[in-house]
């Protein structure tokens, strides 16, 4: 049994792993930079241990000085949360050398689903709908154009070492597609050391829906429904909520049954998301995230399961704490990012925070490491914390989240607190009306760009 866990991250989803330690009568142990000695994470573990300078690259993304502190400590096992070595095979392949236990799927399910040709030809042969494509590579732009004319245009070019947005070529017509085709493999090569393309037809105005899913590693899964996290801007997710507002229950069963099943069947272990582009009522597999993800908290709120604790029960070899039938909606939940940045251009803005105070009361959780005086790294992410609200309904959470808004005191630095507040005022989001695109369109417009 794992008695002592290294948490491999900082922040807000450090602290959220610390405390499913300490629920569990688990020892936690903290690593950190030196430029976060001062960091809450650092103070909520049982242990604490420096791992590097402040680049991440030389701290937590230090494989040696990661396995190191294990060895130093005594930590058996490994939570990665996410961001940094989560979604690492290779560091998972040497977790596992070393005899310790990485808290998450195998080095083999990270890489399958980490090539995304590969995922999606093993969840197209798994049952899981996908959307229509090139069957694997397209080494050159006549094959392109080849596929291209078959499934109809607009296309999108994608690099199979890419995922979360990054190396995307739109081609709306066959003149478009060879300077998307050469500039997607180009950039590929430059940004990943890998230019497999591959093709897909381009939805045009979808919803991105995730489904929660939990293997035991023992053949067995359940799924968690659905999120809506379709309010992005550059591919980061800043609103989400679960259920989705236009997912209704047989459709989230019968989505959530294929994706459970698919996870079941390659034998898969602990948290993942199958993530799908929804259109006109039908599901399109793009990618298979195996961390747990930021937006975590809003399964949990309307499902009341602890995903960090199932997480540590399942790497332990012990079983779900749930069955599929165990598992029932109860009201509605939205999270919202507070990052560290000024608008209207989202600059980064870190520095003191002289004035802390988190909303609380009925129905509101705040997942952050802030505090009065901290002052926040200029070296990381600006995720400063994450405001979870939860009500029988979705109007009950919408007026929730409008109080906790109201509450909320962070001052000394710039947060997006006031875009939340604006959005609130929104006839198109009071009423769940928005897909992939109404974010960046909302803002454009705004700012007179358009
Ligand atoms: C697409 C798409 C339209 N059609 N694939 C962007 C992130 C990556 N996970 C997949 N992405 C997209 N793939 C096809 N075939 C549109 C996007 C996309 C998007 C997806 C989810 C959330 C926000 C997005 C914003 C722009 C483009």
């Amino acid at each position: 049994m794992i008695d002592k866990i290294l948490v491999a991250n900082r922040g807000e989803i450090a602290l959220r792993v610390i405390r499913a330690c300490r629920e569990m009568g688990i020892r936690s142990v903290a690593v950190h930079s030196t430029a976060d000695s001062d960091a809450m994470h650092v103070r909520m573990a049982d242990e604490a241990i420096c791992i590097g300078p402040p680049p991440a690259a030389e701290s937590y993304l230090s494989v040696p000085a990661i396995i190191s502190a294990c060895d130093i400590t005594g930590a058996q096992a490994i939570h990665p949360g996410y961001g940094f070595l989560s979604e690492n095979a290779k560091f998972v392949q040497i977790v596992e050398d070393h005899s310790l236990t990485f808290i998450g799927p195998t080095a083999d399910h990270i890489r399958v689903m980490g090539d995304k040709i590969t995922a999606k030809e093993t969840m197209a042969g798994l049952g899981v709908p996908c959307v229509p494509g090139s069957e694997g590579e397209v080494p050159t732009a006549d094959a392109a154009q080849t596929i291209a004319s078959e499934i109809g245009y607009p296309v999108i070019v994608k690099a199979t070492a890419g995922g979360g947005g990054r190396g995307m070529k739109l081609a709306r017509d066959r003149h478009e597609l060879d300077v998307a085709f050469s500039t997607a493999r180009a950039e590929a090569k430059a940004a990943f050391g890998n230019d497999e393309v591959y093709i897909e037809k381009y939805l045009g105005n979808p919803r991105h829906i995730e489904i929660q899913v939990f293997g035991d590693g023992k053949g067995n899964a359940v799924h968690l429904g659905e999120r809506d996290c379709s309010l992005q801007r550059r591919h980061q997710k800043i609103f989400e909520e679960a259920p989705g507002p236009v997912i209704d229950e047989p459709t989230r069963t019968r989505i959530g049954g294929i994706c459970a099943d698919a996870v079941a069947r390659i034998g898969y272990i602990g948290a993942g998301t199958v993530e799908f582009l929804y259109e006109d009522g039908e599901f399109y597999f793009i990618e298979m995230n195996t961390r747990l993800q930021v937006e975590h908290p809003v399964t949990e709120a309307i499902f009341g399961a602890d995903l960090v604790r199932e997480q540590i029960r399942v790497a332990s070899g012990l079983p779900l704490s749930f069955t599929q039938d165990d598992l029932e909606i109860n009201g509605h939940a939205i999270e919202v990012r507070l990052n560290a940045e000024k608008l209207p251009d989202f600059r980064p803005s870190p520095g003191r925070v002289t004035q802390y105070h988190a909303p609380g009361g009925l129905g509101v959780r705040m997942d952050s490491a802030l505090y009065d005086g901290y002052a926040i790294p200029p070296y990381y992410d600006s995720l400063i914390g994450k405001l979870i609200v939860h009500g029988r309904d979705r109007q009950e959470a919408l007026a929730r989240l409008s109080r906790a808004l109201g509450e909320l005191i962070i001052d000394g630095i710039d947060t997006t607190v006031p875009l939340f507040e604006e959005l609130l005022l929104e006839p198109d989001i009071l009423r769940g009306d928005y897909t992939i695109h109404w974010l960046e369109e909302w803002l454009s417009y705004r700012t007179g760009e358009a």
